[in-house]
């Protein structure tokens, strides 16, 4: 039975603009009010998923959402036309207009967490979106998503879809940058291993001091039993608060996994030893076995980590049993991490090569290769399921590029999201995307 690991990549939208909007995400915070290049940033992450493609991996594309987000300004009491709603807003509480305006749904890896078929009770693949209401900007993201979501996995004899958890801290869930599951085969019943940050319940735990743990243990067991997974395919571990105080604001930041292979900072985790072994014999009961890659502090500290995104990176399985690691140019920027990379490949371990992508327009906003892609594990029944027009081939990527050139503008800064006429681009160029995509109605303006 073949099952591929397809890595749909949000595509990034056409308000891409430095907020400064997500406080414990460094980059986010200190790039605030530079100029962006929207443009550029949807041809730099179609370019990676291009190169996945041909390199052989399943590749699917994740649509923008509809921003600025009158909806939700006309939820806080701004009325009038759009343009007077958007006009309002930018004079009276400009903050307010810049978190609508947001293109923040591109770090596909918050869109969601996915349970394959083989892990859940009802043999479905589960989704859950996630509310990620740590951050205003992006808690308007979920019931977007949820429609996209469905009309990408349409059929429920396959895809279950569950709407996201209750919109409180206590179930703060940032989706699938805190999940990574292992397994022996794509196929196969794995382990799911989910990473918290602070209890929401239980005061034992210890939490970050500075920054917001984003994802609660509460969270993560709502998911996990939504699911329908077994208590012997599911490990939890905590996040080590005081990397979340220097800027690790999800698990991807500073660890990333994938089929049999855990490459994590040796301050990732809480209790690693007593987390390292569940995991172990969990899955060695599912007939895997882990191999796990701890970069020790000495070589690459959590500053360095912070800084070229090094964990950020997409773990990918090749079709020779090797692994191959997705990283950003920043890393090669930065002579310690990039030592460590050439030494990583050198050794005889299970990652043999290190691939370099610029992606400096989403990193700037702390979004790395690993979030801005959602991860889906799919037989070969379900991936025939899935809408195939979001499944990337070189047409659709030609395509796409052609969109992009059309409808993006390759500057925006902070003053031009007053301008109204950015919401009917948008809006223009999602009705175009629609119909490439097969969307259906998942947006609900309507074009005058
Ligand atoms: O939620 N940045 C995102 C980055 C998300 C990265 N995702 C993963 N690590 N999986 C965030 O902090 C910044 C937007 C701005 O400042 O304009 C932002 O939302």
């Amino acid at each position: 039975m073949n099952a591929y690991e397809v890595n749909f990549d949000g595509l990034v939208g056409p308000t891409h603009n430095y907020g400064g909007l997500s406080y414990g995400n460094v980059a986010s915070q200190s790039n605030g009010q530079q100029v962006s290049n929207p443009r550029e940033a949807a041809r730099q992450g179609l370019a990676k998923m291009k190169a996945l493609m041909e390199m052989g991996f399943k590749q699917g594309v994740f649509a923008p959402q509809e921003r600025p987000a009158v909806a939700a300004l006309r939820s806080l009491g701004f009325s009038g036309t759009d343009a007077q709603v958007i006009e309002k807003a930018a004079r009276e509480a400009l903050p307010l207009l810049m978190a609508v305006s947001s293109a923040s749904s591109m770090w596909t890896a918050n869109a969601a967490t996915i349970s394959p078929s083989a892990d859940t009770a009802d043999g479905r693949v589960h989704f859950t979106a996630a509310n990620l209401n740590n951050k205003f900007h992006r808690g308007i993201e979920h019931p977007t998503t949820s429609r996209v979501l469905s009309a990408m996995f349409p059929d429920e004899s396959c895809f279950a879809h569950h709407a996201a958890l209750p919109p409180a801290s206590q179930f703060g869930d940032e989706g699938a940058a805190n999940h990574t599951r292992f397994c022996r085969g794509y196929g196969e019943a794995g382990v799911e291993f989910f990473v918290f940050g602070r209890s929401a319940f239980d005061s034992r735990y210890p939490a970050p001091q500075r920054y917001p743990a984003r994802q609660t243990l509460e969270a993560s067991q709502a998911v996990a039993r939504l699911h329908g997974l077994s208590e012997d395919g599911v490990v939890y571990a905590q996040q080590n608060p005081a990397v979340i105080d220097q800027g690790v604001f999800h698990n991807d930041v500073i660890a990333v996994g994938n089929a049999g292979v855990l490459f994590y900072h040796q301050d990732a985790f809480l209790e690693t030893d007593q987390v390292l072994a569940e995991i172990h014999s969990k899955l060695d009961r599912r007939g895997g076995r882990l191999q796990a890659i701890c970069v020790p502090r000495d070589q690459v500290g959590v500053e360095d980590a912070v800084r070229s995104y090094l964990f950020n990176s997409q773990l990918l399985l090749r079709s020779d049993g090797h692994s191959l690691l997705i990283v950003p140019e920043e890393c090669r920027q930065n002579p310690r991490v990039w030592g460590y990379l050439n030494q990583l490949i050198a050794s005889d371990g299970p990652i043999r090569e290190v691939k370099v992508f610029d992606l400096k327009q989403s990193m700037q906003n702390g979004g790395g290769p690993a979030c801005l892609r959602l991860r889906v594990a799919l037989k070969e029944h379900e991936l025939a399921a899935v809408n195939q027009k979001v499944i990337l081939t070189p047409e659709l990527y030609t395509q796409l590029v052609t969109w992009v050139d059309t409808h993006y503008r390759d500057r925006l800064s902070v003053s031009d999201l007053a301008d109204p006429h950015l919401l009917i681009e948008c809006r223009t160029a999602l009705d175009v995307l629609t119909q490439i995509l097969g969307l259906g109605s998942v947006y609900p303006f309507q074009i005058d």
